[in-house]
């Protein structure tokens, strides 16, 4: 939680966008469209790469759009 917050702080500007438009960019996210975010597609946003495993909460190596969305929770 420690390192996520400090991620945050350091991006919150791109990653307010995210958390503003959690649809929108997990669609944009998940470029092979099978509702999951793996690492590799992650790497597209260098700061989401950077809180992913943080995020990933069931530790199944991919995001969900509910753990995408704990994101805009973290930071409302
Ligand atoms: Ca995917």
């Amino acid at each position: 939680m420690t390192k996520v917050l400090i991620v945050l702080t350091a991006s919150l500007f791109s990653l307010a966008i995210t958390a503003q438009q959690p649809e929108d960019n997990f669609s944009k996210l998940d470029t092979n469209n099978d509702g999951l975010i793996s690492i590799d597609e992650a790497k597209s946003d260098p700061t989401l790469a950077q809180v992913f495993t943080e995020l990933d909460t069931d530790e199944d190596g991919y995001l969900s759009k509910d753990e995408l969305a704990e994101l805009g929770k973290k930071l409302n």
